[in-house]
């Protein structure tokens, strides 16, 4: 049926595309024996659209990234991965890639290039521009190549990804394959157009359809194509063709989809074809065929019996708690004597700034911070200095910045994100909590993004521009948070953050940026996360603090200096500084937590919780949790100033001195 064009391809070269997509085949048919045997327990058939995965890997370079999805098995085989440890990694074993923490394909590999989804399908389209983009900076002249679904073209983040490609000329080939169905959805109830590829349009991108079953077809598009984009550096959209022959996974069933489709799509079945067309042209005779067939049956049957032989995996209570943060040892730099009196935002500008003298790996991404220098002006003046390839200026798709960054993290680069505001997050809370959160404990990858996050209220700026939204992020495993207090503080911090490679979320009080001033050091340094600083000295409560909260504590200690109490600036809150928190508590017998966000499920309580936990015997009263209302943050200033606590809080210290 299918018609083949094999241009200058020899008959070796055949024969080995044939063994290619004949390999992934070969697998899926032993894993459906044993999943009906009960030895595995889940499987997404890629059978009928072997061509893809095959065809794209071998038209990519060995030293080029692949970010394959759950039917694109042929990724893995044609790059040669061991097959006992594919079979390790289904089984959860540790001879897989995971250590038994993530299931299926949902890995991915530096050794072959190889960077696995996440269920959430959509967020690899972003870390392959991320990808991209330093290979672009770099000078590399590497294409890149990620996998969709036409169901995961649906979601926002194939939007973002596709426009951010497309702005930044990024060599990406967005591989979209349409096998017809998302689970049990229809094309015609997922899109409208008539094929995906006429979308590029829309985003000023070149496209093709591409007959997803011809293994030719798609191996000579496709080396074409990457050789352009490496050349000349572009995001190209492919819309394979194709057709989902067994269920979304196994257990589902295909019962709702129409047998003549089925008909249709196996007289197409693009291993039994080129095999025929193999064998009609006089390449492939019966005996190699057999001979062929035998050696990966018993490939598989080998490795098979490598990874059932593998005991099952044994938990390790310190492992699985070390693994879910990279080990970095942090080595402080100290400062010069030479400081000047400077604002909360210069400071951070400073940290920044030296940050990126310090580190030309570093590259910083976000609306508006390149020729306009950032809403609060804190990266005024570093296009200048840094070049435009390392200050970008962004389309407003918080998503795929932050999966851009998790990109450059895979190829070596740092990154900083900026948010706006640290409301709008939101917009890309999926790939912070997901992605960035969890890929060092899942895979290994580490993620090494700072999102600086201007937050806070006092300023009247309503309900999306107020937000202090650290509790989102410090009940997160994966992620760091750090919330200073003062300009020395925020400085420090930030380089901190920035050499560390793992995740991290800086909060920086938009109310403090231009009301606090202090003396910081003219040079770079650093301070340690997990270090809280103790303030002020008392004997008779405990204040523990963040943020503006630790200022509205100065003040009202300020106004009522009757009152001895130990002020503790939690400066991070993941890691936490809980010796501080205790040693200050068992000393003073009273805690009062303020924290600027609303009460329930934050910080404050967690901090309380901890106390009853280990200080209760020295506790002279109930720890007392200071918050704002329970209710959004409002615009109009009386009612902004009714929201924070700032006004409660001395009222609820002095209630806890008199208990
Ligand atoms: C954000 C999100 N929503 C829903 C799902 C559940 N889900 C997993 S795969 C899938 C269908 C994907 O369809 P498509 O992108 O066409 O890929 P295919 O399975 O057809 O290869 C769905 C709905 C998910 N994993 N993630
Ligand atoms: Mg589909």
């Amino acid at each position: 049926m299918i018609k083949y064009d094999i241009k200058n391809l020899n008959t070796e070269d055949l024969i080995l595309i044939y063994k290619n997509i004949l390999k992934p085949r070969l697998v899926e048919e032993k894993m459906l024996v044993l999943l009906r045997q009960g030895k595995i327990s889940k499987w997404f058939a890629g059978i009928g659209q072997e061509a893809i995965a095959v065809g794209v890997t071998m038209a990519l370079h060995q030293e080029e990234y692949i970010l394959p999805m759950h039917r694109n098995l042929g990724v893995f085989t044609t790059r040669d991965i061991p097959l006992h440890r594919l079979f390790s990694q289904w089984q959860g074993k540790a001879n897989g890639f995971t250590n038994g923490r993530d299931r299926s394909f949902h890995f991915g590999t530096q050794d072959y290039r190889i960077v696995g989804m996440i269920s959430h399908l959509g967020p690899q389209l972003g870390v392959a521009n991320g990808i991209a983009l330093a290979s672009k900076i770099k000078d590399k002249k590497q294409a890149t190549a990620v996998f969709t679904g036409e169901g995961g073209t649906s979601e926002g983040d194939f939007h973002e990804a596709l426009n951010v490609a497309s702005v930044w000329q990024l060599p990406v080939l967005f591989c979209v394959e349409n096998n017809g169905y998302g689970l049990s959805t229809p094309t015609n109830e997922q899109y409208r157009c008539e094929h995906i590829a006429d979308r590029a349009a829309g985003y000023g991108m070149e496209s093709h359809i591409i007959d997803g079953n011809n293994i030719i077809e798609v191996f000579t598009k496709v080396s074409e194509l990457a050789k352009s984009i490496r050349k000349n550096p572009r995001p190209i959209l492919l819309e394979f063709k194709t057709f989902r022959m067994r269920g979304h996974e196994e257990a589902s069933g295909t019962a709702y989809v129409p047998q003549e489709l089925m008909d249709a799509w196996a007289a197409k079945d693009p291993v039994l074809n080129f095999q025929s067309f193999l064998r009609d042209e006089g390449m492939l005779t019966e005996a190699n065929d057999v001979l062929i067939k035998e050696a990966l049956h018993s490939e598989i049957n080998d490795h098979l019996d490598i990874a059932f032989s593998e005991a099952p995996i044994q938990p390790d209570l310190s492992k699985e708690l070390d693994d879910v943060y990279k080990s970095f040892e942090y080595k402080p730099v100290i400062a010069g004597q030479d400081s000047s009196e400077v604002r909360f935002v210069d400071a951070i500008s400073q940290g920044l700034k030296q940050s990126m003298e310090q580190h030309p790996e570093l590259v910083i991404m976000g609306q508006d911070i390149a020729e306009y220098g950032g809403v609060f002006k804190i990266t005024k003046g570093f296009l200048e200095q840094f070049g435009k390839d390392r200050v970008r200026n962004t389309p407003i798709c918080e998503s795929t910045i932050v999966e851009a960054g998790m990109g450059l993290s895979i190829a070596g680069m740092k990154s900083v994100v900026e948010m706006q505001f640290s409301d709008f997050v939101s917009s890309g809370f999926n790939p912070v909590v997901n992605y960035l959160a969890k890929s060092h404990y899942r895979w290994g990858q580490h993620a090494d993004v700072v999102i600086r996050m201007p937050c806070g209220g006092g300023v009247a700026a309503g309900p999306f521009h107020s937000q202090t939204n650290e509790a989102w992020f410090t009940k997160t495993p994966g992620l760091k948070v750090v919330y200073p207090a003062f300009p020395y503080d925020a400085k420090g911090l930030l380089a901190r953050a920035i050499n560390d490679p793992n995740p991290v979320l800086f909060f920086e009080h938009k109310g403090l940026y231009r009301t606090i001033r202090q003396e910081v050091p003219i040079d770079y340094y650093t301070l340690p996360f997990g270090k809280a600083s103790v303030l002020r000295e008392g004997n008779q409560v405990s204040i523990i603090a963040y943020g503006a909260t630790v200022h509205w504590a100065l003040d009202t200690l300020d106004r009522n200096p009757d009152i001895s109490a130990d002020v503790i600036d939690l400066r991070t809150l993941q890691p936490l500084d809980t010796e501080a928190i205790f040693e200050s508590v068992k000393k003073t017998g009273k805690a009062i937590v303020v924290q600027e966000d609303t009460m329930f499920g934050g910080i404050a309580s967690d901090i309380s919780a901890m106390l009853m936990e280990t200080c209760f015997e020295y506790l002279d009263a109930p720890v007392k949790r200071v918050a704002s209302l329970e209710t959004p943050i409002p615009f109009a200033s009386q009612l902004e100033a009714q929201f924070l606590p700032k006004q409660r809080f001395e009222e609820a210290l002095k209630l806890l001195l008199a208990y």
